[in-house]
């Protein structure tokens, strides 16, 4: 017979904590035994460690599916790391998400920033949209919580000087340049009108990609501009019409550029829509309905999910937990709360002050590929795809890097 362990009270190993814990469990046992009650006998549960990380995107109004798709492919991490039994800070790490509603909204973005640092989370993944994620950044900053974006792709977002600050998707320097590229390189488009929301997503991606048009020897004949709200864009688009553009650029989300699409037909636009990695989504093609297909260009901030090394694994994961496709940004949600988890890890603490240095110098095989940070904080040799529509859905046309 195996020798059977005994409770340990003269284990010198054990912490005081712990001592006091098998002293009383032992006194419940003998007093339970006294009483004729059936005992059963436990081991000690191993010290629990919460670790909260908070999440940050819109999750109502009109940009609610690209918050939940983000959200979504947090808590995946988050169970992933719980499964993986972390130890950190004298204990078993349990990882909780604290999911929070930004709407999109720069104001609400940075209330929603203060409550996170007044409840000490240990880390933030968000926010989604640049234009709530610059101003939220500095709240972080100020607060000592690193933040990982994965999907706030204004190049400024890492350009404040803010060390906690990363972001794990190509920034629009890149995507802007790509996108004036293969417009004015591969479609050969001439007559060029750009469009954006005025956000600090769209504005900034549409003045990039009029620079780059140019640099590439064409010009941009007119530029429009809505927002994030609207989508009624029949006054821009016939203003547009005049102009008998081949390609209009949108910068912006594809709350917008779903109805624009249907009314560029309706127009009788002949003319493809480009865009950013806001429009590339899923959703496009229930806001747009048929008239989402090869007109269609879009650049996405890293390969295409077919393409990443860790995609089709993990959008089977995605579809079999949620029973949905992802938007677009779920891995890079994914990893960039993983990496934040492993970074705890290899500090052997979620105290920001122990695990920033780790993140800084971290190098993980993610799924959307190996995520490693550059001095600014931004994903090192991030890629570019574009991409467009036929009747599978989005599929990409080319990859660079
Ligand atoms: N990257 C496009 C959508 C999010 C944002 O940067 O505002």
């Amino acid at each position: 017979m195996p020798k059977r362990k005994g409770l340990g009270l003269r284990d010198t190993s054990l912490t005081l904590e712990e001592k006091v814990a098998r002293q009383t469990l032992l006194k419940c046992t003998v007093l339970g035994s006294a009483l004729g009650l059936a005992i059963v006998f436990t081991p000690l549960q191993a010290k629990e460690v919460v670790v909260k990380i908070g999440h940050v995107a819109p999750l109502s109004g009109p940009q609610a599916h690209y918050g939940k798709d983000n959200e979504a492919g947090a808590q995946m991490a988050i169970d992933d790391l719980n499964a993986m039994k972390v130890q950190l800070d004298g204990g078993t790490a349990r990882f909780e998400l604290v999911a929070e509603d930004d709407a999109a909204d720069p104001k609400t973005g940075a209330i929603v920033a203060q409550k996170l640092c007044d409840m000490k989370v240990k880390g933030v993944v968000g926010h989604l949209n640049s234009g709530t994620t610059i101003p939220a950044s500095r709240i972080y900053y100020n607060c000592g919580i690193p933040q990982i974006t994965p999907s706030a792709t204004n190049p400024k977002v890492t350009r404040q000087g803010f060390d906690s600050t990363f972001r794990v998707i190509a920034h629009d320097g890149m995507l802007g340049v790509a996108l004036a590229k293969y417009a004015t390189q591969d479609l050969k488009a001439k007559r060029i009108v750009v469009i954006d929301d005025r956000t600090g997503y769209g504005q900034p991606l549409a003045d990039i990609f009029t620079k780059a048009v140019q640099t590439n020897g064409a010009k941009v004949l007119e530029r429009q501009y809505t927002n994030d709200k609207a989508t009624d864009f029949s006054a821009i688009l016939t203003a547009v019409k005049r102009l008998r553009p081949d390609l209009i650029f949108y910068g912006g989300m594809d709350a917008q550029a779903g109805p624009m699409l249907r009314q560029m037909k309706q127009l009788s636009i002949d003319a493809k829509l480009m865009g950013g990695d806001g429009i590339c989504t899923t959703e496009l093609m229930n806001l747009g309905g048929e008239n989402v297909g090869t007109n269609v260009i879009c650049a996405e901030g890293g390969m295409a999910l077919s393409k990443m090394p860790g995609g089709p694994d993990f959008q089977v994961r995605y579809q079999k937990k949620y029973n949905a496709a992802i938007q677009v940004y779920a891995p890079f949600v994914y990893d960039a709360t993983m990496t934040m988890g492993l970074a705890m890890k290899a500090a052997g603490s979620a105290d920001p002050k122990k695990y920033l240095s780790e993140l800084k110098k971290i190098v993980h095989k993610g799924v959307i590929g190996t995520i490693s940070f550059d001095e600014q904080g931004d994903i090192k040799n991030g890629a570019v795809s574009i991409n467009t529509y036929n009747s599978k859905g989005k599929t990409p046309i080319t990859v660079i890097q």
